[in-house]
């Protein structure tokens, strides 16, 4: 099989909502040399933005979407257990969480896979996290970079905390942060005063890599 039909089967599996197709796509990719990233993105995730449209234009409803949801995490965990994240030495640290009042956590465990696989290590705070501990959790585990994952319009907001509690507690210049998420841009990284805005998983291993290279 080529790499084309296995993102093809990878993008299905998510839109049948077909656990045991995932995870047969992952095997086969494996025995077929396929970087099992490169399917996450060009797949499985390629499956899911369909559905958001799907749903957005009120094709599926809430239920389908869960269900779905629920796959895409079961590929993401075997697709983490695959590539043996544990075994590289670690450059840095991040956490990252979702803001509060946001359940959306598909993205946020993306990036977290992709820059553990770089050699970062990663405490990853899970869902609705207040702005607070993103703070309180960064200075616990000593960490190099903060990263917040807002996909509402509504809890976008959750990220300028962030920035005002390091800067009410004269740690701004401590950290490095980074703002992600589909209502998420540049412009307001900028206007709140992250440090950076990363479109997707890759890009966020790009720019932590570099301040990396920089220290
Ligand atoms: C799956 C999904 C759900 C699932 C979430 C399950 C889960 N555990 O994540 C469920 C069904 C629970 C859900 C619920 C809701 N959802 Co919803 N959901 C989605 C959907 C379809 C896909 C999101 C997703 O996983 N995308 C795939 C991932 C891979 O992409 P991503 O998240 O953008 O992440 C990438 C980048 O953004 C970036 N990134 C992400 N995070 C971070 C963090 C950092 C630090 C960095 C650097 C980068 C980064 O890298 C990632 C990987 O490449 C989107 C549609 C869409 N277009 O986004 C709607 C969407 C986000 N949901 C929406 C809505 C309205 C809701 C609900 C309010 C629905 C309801 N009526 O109850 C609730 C909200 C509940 C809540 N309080 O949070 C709207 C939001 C509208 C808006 N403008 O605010 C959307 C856009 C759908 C729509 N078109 O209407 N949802």
């Amino acid at each position: 099989m080529n790499k084309e039909q296995l993102f093809k089967i990878a993008y299905d599996s998510i839109l049948e909502c077909n656990e045991d197709k995932a995870l047969q796509v992952i095997r086969d990719a494996q025995a077929n040399n396929l970087n099992l990233i490169e399917l996450l993105s060009m797949g499985f995730s390629a499956g899911i933005r369909e559905l958001g449209d799907l749903f957005g234009r009120g094709e599926i409803f809430l239920p389908e979407l869960i269900y779905s949801t629920e796959v895409m995490k079961i590929a993401t965990a075997a697709i983490e257990a695959n590539i043996g994240v544990s075994d590289i030495p670690k450059k840095g640290k991040m956490v990252i969480g979702t803001v509060a009042g946001d359940v959306h956590d598909i993205g946020k465990g993306i990036v977290c896979s992709l820059v553990k696989s770089n050699g970062i290590e990663v405490i990853d705070l899970g869902r609705e996290v207040p702005a607070l501990t993103f703070v309180e959790k960064a200075e616990e585990y000593a960490a190099d970079f903060i990263g917040s994952s807002a996909l509402l319009t509504t809890t976008m907001t959750e990220q300028k905390k962030i920035e005002d509690i390091l800067r009410k507690e004269g740690l701004r210049n401590k950290y490095k942060t980074l703002v992600g998420g589909a209502p998420v841009t540049k412009r307001w990284a900028e206007k709140i005063g992250a440090d950076a805005y990363c479109e997707d998983a890759s890009d966020t291993v790009h720019m932590i890599l570099g301040w990396v290279a920089k220290k």
